[in-house]
């Protein structure tokens, strides 16, 4: 099953602690088991490891687990492990449906390489298949951005992502909105040509990172 699926590669990822790592500690569901994985093998063993979280969500745990943590300022991630919500052929990612996708990718592009873990149905043959490309976008540009996006090539439909425990939209942790962009194709600039659009913050668009994909 894929909770068996996750189990595996988050028990994979806990076997490549080593003692004094700074790990990059990632967001979401699966990510979430990893941690729980190395935790459990920090205690067991006694090892002196420290965690740069990815997202609020990400922090909480490593503070309910017991896992030390510090941040980018303080140190650099020696590498990392992240969930992903699509990975296609040439390893791009679609991440982002838990809306942190801005620290997610400051500790991917700090680390020497992030374990993304994924199980079987993230894999995909076109990308943007199944998920939307979500774009952080500064709430006073959503006006300058929409319009740029409609002329962007592949955009098929951009929705404002709204939030479902309170009124409004979602509001990152860095203050921002996020639109839900979906494309029919995302060419090798997406990335790229998204965040020179003014008001971009980051994207959920992650390409030649240095990661390895761990999947079952
Ligand atoms: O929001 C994110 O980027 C998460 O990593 C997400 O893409 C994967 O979460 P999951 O492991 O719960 O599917």
């Amino acid at each position: 099953s894929n909770k068996e699926e996750k189990q595996q590669v988050a028990d994979q990822v806990a076997g490549k602690v080593r003692d004094g790592d700074v790990i990059g500690i990632g967001s979401g569901s699966t990510a979430f088991l990893a941690l729980q994985a190395i935790v459990q093998r920090v205690k067991e063993e006694g090892i002196d490891v420290k965690g740069i979280p990815t997202s609020k969500e990400a922090e909480l745990n490593c503070s309910v687990l017991g896992l030390p943590t510090t941040t980018l300022i303080d140190s650099k991630p020696d590498w990392g492990f992240d969930g992903a919500d699509e990975v296609d052929g040439e390893y791009r990612l679609i991440k982002g449906r838990g809306g942190a996708m801005l620290r997610e990718k400051l500790v991917m592009a700090s680390a020497e390489k992030t374990y993304i873990l994924v199980d079987q149905s993230k894999i995909v043959t076109r990308l943007g298949e199944k998920f939307a490309v979500p774009v952080e976008v500064d709430a006073r540009a959503i006006h300058l951005v929409e319009s740029k996006l409609e002329a962007f090539s592949g955009v098929t439909d951009i929705k404002m992502r709204m939030a479902e425990k309170k009124d409004g939209p979602v509001i990152t942790e860095g203050g921002h909105v996020i639109l839900d962009v979906t494309f029919d194709n995302i060419d090798a600039d997406a990335e790229k040509d998204l965040k020179g659009i003014p008001g971009v913050v980051e994207t959920g668009l992650f390409a030649g990172y240095p990661i390895e994909i761990l999947s079952v």
